[in-house]
């Protein structure tokens, strides 16, 4: 920072910690970009009178997102904010006030501390929120007991490494340089994604699996590793249940490779081969093998089931006895924090209802804001009140929610009163009736777990709020104060920090908020073997079920998506499986509308990726317009016609629905479904059709 005029000059990674080693990606190495962006909404702002819900081009005489507002006062904002949250649950109950957030910077106060302490107060709607990673943790928790998996630095250890609908080096940098230190050492680096990632181009071998179809692929290796012997017999025996049943049940003929090949698209000789490394991985000194599972798979109908069925391989071969064995999902959910006394779920018994409120999938916004409560047969057990007002923070739902279409139709409505506290006008503040200005990292205090490592920390803010920006927890703590007056609204950080350390969890033996603050990060305290070495459920101590074993049963079962090549609405209308995906240099929908981010973006904006084979059949080259479509919506894409995606598959990348050609972007075309497991959205299970502009138009 520079003192004498308070701006940070330089975002730069901590050289001392283990796992990012002082080096940052490229989207946050610019993150001052952000900061300090002439575009950063600022201060309190609520809609001109006559100026109507929608983006900018809808919107008479509003040539900036910023004129379709007007400043306010934090006080006016407040009471404003506090005088149409009482009057609603006053006339309608206090359920159809609906709060919808997700992650926003990820710190532990604010994603869950004062904001949920105040809905829970008012009796608002919860939200269930499901968007990201819910059926995958739900999937690993019904096996293991909890979430957690292979140390991250010990992947430098491993023979075999298996990203696993995982694109690592795009989403998950920090995990590269140990599968390089691997590779180094001889270890083999294999990926399994539909589309070809910039992970996959740096593989070994890529397989291309059809999306949605995993749990048959993991089926098979089940198979080739129960007919060759390749199981770990005692160790399935002392650390598992349900083993005989998995085993006759891979041993199938329907599992066979020769089936799976069928309907994977991956031959039947690549996956014996796979197999057989995955089953002689971590014998006669060849390093153990792990896999690197991450979300992709788990967005999908069946996702939870194909989570379930990629987690029991490390269990089969008893792999995670070895350093540099086992598998990773994501580590967020290995840290301990007591978000029950942060949130204080308990304070809804003060609301006046006299029961808990109702739960809305954060999946189905659109459904909840279009038709919950305003037409009789609700679709699935939500039911009450319509939502009157919704309350947006950390997250940009216009953007990222599925089946947008109608999301936008329900954010439209002239008779929903929505806040949002926001750092940019976003595509979700283009139809606030008020905006609030929140702070960035940079600006208030936190503590932190992570995504891909396990070191807890608190991170310090570096300069002053930016305008007049607040954090999430002084936006709620002072709502709550206003509105209702509880003792609990009067915390701040330090309070907050030293209570979500409140626990007797054994991993958060000797981490106090002291020691953070003294030395920033501190490791998770795993248990450790006599070599000092953590290795996930290499024992029955680690494994946290019911049974205090490795749950296989009930054994995965192979079902096609319902919205898939072999689903039952495969073969209709729409033939093409579509691949909306996270960009490689924006973060979701963040760093999207800077422009140096929109630059390391360029050669992907607006891309429709196509194979050859199904861009020949539909008259389509590269470069041309086209229309890609489904019931749900109908967006305009430019084609790539190449090799990043096999026949019968489509993809492109999440961009804000105000950058994209006519307005729309991917999420025009995804479903409201839900996971088998864990209500997880459904984003990979899209079917579409496509066809040049030229060639629509003439129709
Ligand atoms: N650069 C960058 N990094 C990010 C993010 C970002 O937006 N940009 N987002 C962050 C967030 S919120 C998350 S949750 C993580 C997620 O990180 P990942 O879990 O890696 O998530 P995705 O990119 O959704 O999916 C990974 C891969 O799964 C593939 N896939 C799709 N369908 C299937 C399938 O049926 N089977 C298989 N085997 N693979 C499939 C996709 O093609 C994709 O390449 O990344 C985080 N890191
Ligand atoms: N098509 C498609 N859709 C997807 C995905 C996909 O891969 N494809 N991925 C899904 C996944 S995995 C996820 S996790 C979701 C993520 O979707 P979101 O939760 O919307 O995440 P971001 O797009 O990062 O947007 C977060 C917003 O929060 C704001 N923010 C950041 N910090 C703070 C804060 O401290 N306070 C407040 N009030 N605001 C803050 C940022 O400015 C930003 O606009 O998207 C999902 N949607
Ligand atoms: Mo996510």
């Amino acid at each position: 920072m520079d003192t004498l005029t308070g701006r940070a000059t330089k975002v730069q990674g901590d050289p001392s910690h283990p796992v990012t080693r002082g080096f940052l990606c490229g989207k946050v190495a610019r993150y001052l970009d952000r900061v300090y962006s002439p575009e950063r909404l600022l201060y309190p702002m609520r809609r001109k009178a006559g100026v109507p819900k929608g983006p900018l081009a809808e919107a008479a005489g509003v040539g900036r997102e910023s004129e379709a507002f007007e400043r306010i006062s934090w006080d006016e904002a407040l009471e404003l904010i506090a005088k149409r949250l009482e009057q609603t649950a006053a006339e309608f109950g206090p359920e159809s006030v609906l709060p919808y957030s997700y992650a926003g910077t990820i710190g532990q106060l604010g994603y869950g501390s004062m904001d949920r302490r105040f809905f829970y107060r008012l009796g608002a709607s919860q939200l269930d929120r499901t968007i990201c990673a819910s059926a995958g943790g739900e999937a690993l928790t019904q096996i293991y007991g909890l979430k957690l998996g292979t140390v991250p630095q010990d992947f430098a250890h491993a023979g075999l490494i298996v990203a696993w609908g995982s694109n690592i080096h795009g989403n998950n940098i920090h995990l590269w340089p140990f599968i390089e230190e691997a590779r180094r050492k001889g270890a083999r680096f294999i990926v399994i994604d539909p589309y070809r990632t910039r992970t996959a181009a740096l593989a070994d071998e890529h397989l291309a699996v059809r999306p949605g179809t995993d749990v048959l692929l993991a089926l098979a290796i089940m198979h080739v590793l129960f007919r060759d012997g390749q199981d770990d017999a005692k160790y399935l025996q002392e650390c598992t249940l349900g083993w005989e049943e998995l085993r006759s049940h891979a041993l199938k003929s329907v599992h066979s490779p020769e089936r799976a090949a069928q309907v994977t698209g991956i031959a039947a000789e690549t996956i014996e081969r796979l197999a057989t490394a995955y089953g002689h991985a971590g014998k006669d000194g060849r390093g153990a093998a792990a896999i690197r599972l991450n979300y992709g798979v788990q967005r999908s109908e069946n996702g939870g089931t194909a989570v379930r069925a990629v987690a029991m391989l490390p269990l089969i071969t008893g792999s995670w006895k070895q350093r540099g064995g086992g598998l990773l999902l994501s580590t967020s959910g290995s840290f301990p924090f007591n978000s029950a006394r942060l949130q204080l779920p308990l304070m809804m018994q003060r609301s006046g209802l006299k029961r808990a409120s109702r739960v809305v999938n954060m999946n189905k916004l659109g459904f909840a804001l279009t038709e919950l409560g305003h037409t009789p047969a609700a679709e699935d057990s939500m039911e009450g009140p319509p939502v009157k007002a919704l309350f947006v923070y950390n997250c940009n739902p216009a953007t990222v929610a599925p089946d947008s279409k109608r999301v936008l139709a329900g954010l439209r409505r002239e008779d929903l009163f929505t806040v949002v506290h926001e750092q940019f006008f976003t595509d979700t503040t283009d139809y606030a009736d008020v905006v609030l200005p929140a702070t960035t990292f940079l600006e208030h205090k936190e503590l932190m777990g992570a995504y891909g490592h396990l070191f807890a920390q608190i991170s310090q803010p570096a300069i002053a709020p930016l305008g007049e920006a607040r954090s999430n927890v002084q936006l709620f703590g002072e709502l709550g104060r206003r509105m209702f007056g509880d003792p609990e609204f009067e915390d701040g950080e330090e309070e907050l920090i030293a209570q979500a350390l409140e626990t007797d969890h054994p991993f958060f033996a000797g981490i106090t908020k002291e020691r953070l603050e003294r030395e920033g990060h501190v490791p998770l305290s795993l248990p450790e073997n006599e070599r000092g070495e953590s290795l996930p459920f290499s024992t029955r101590e680690w494994f946290k079920t019911p049974s205090g074993r490795g749950e296989l049963t009930p054994v995965p079962e192979w079902i096609a998506p319902h919205e898939s090549r072999n689903g039952a609405e495969g073969g209709g209308e729409y033939p093409l499986e579509f691949l909306p995906r996270k960009a490689d240099n924006y973060m979701n929908s963040t760093f999207a509308n800077l422009p140096g981010h929109r630059q390391m973006e360029r050669k992907t904006a607006g891309l429709l990726e196509m194979h050859p084979s199904d861009a020949m059949a539909r008259g389509v080259a590269t470069g041309d317009s086209v229309s890609v479509w489904n019931g749900r919506g109908r967006i305009t894409l430019t084609a790539s016609v190449g090799e990043a995606v096999s026949a019968g598959v489509v993809a492109a990348r999440l961009d804000w629905q105000k950058l994209s050609q006519d307005g729309a972007n991917v999420n025009a075309l995804t479903s409201e479904r839900l996971t088998d497991i864990g209500g997880g959205a459904t984003f990979y299970s899209t079917l579409v059709e496509v066809a040049r502009v030229a060639d629509v138009a003439a129709d």
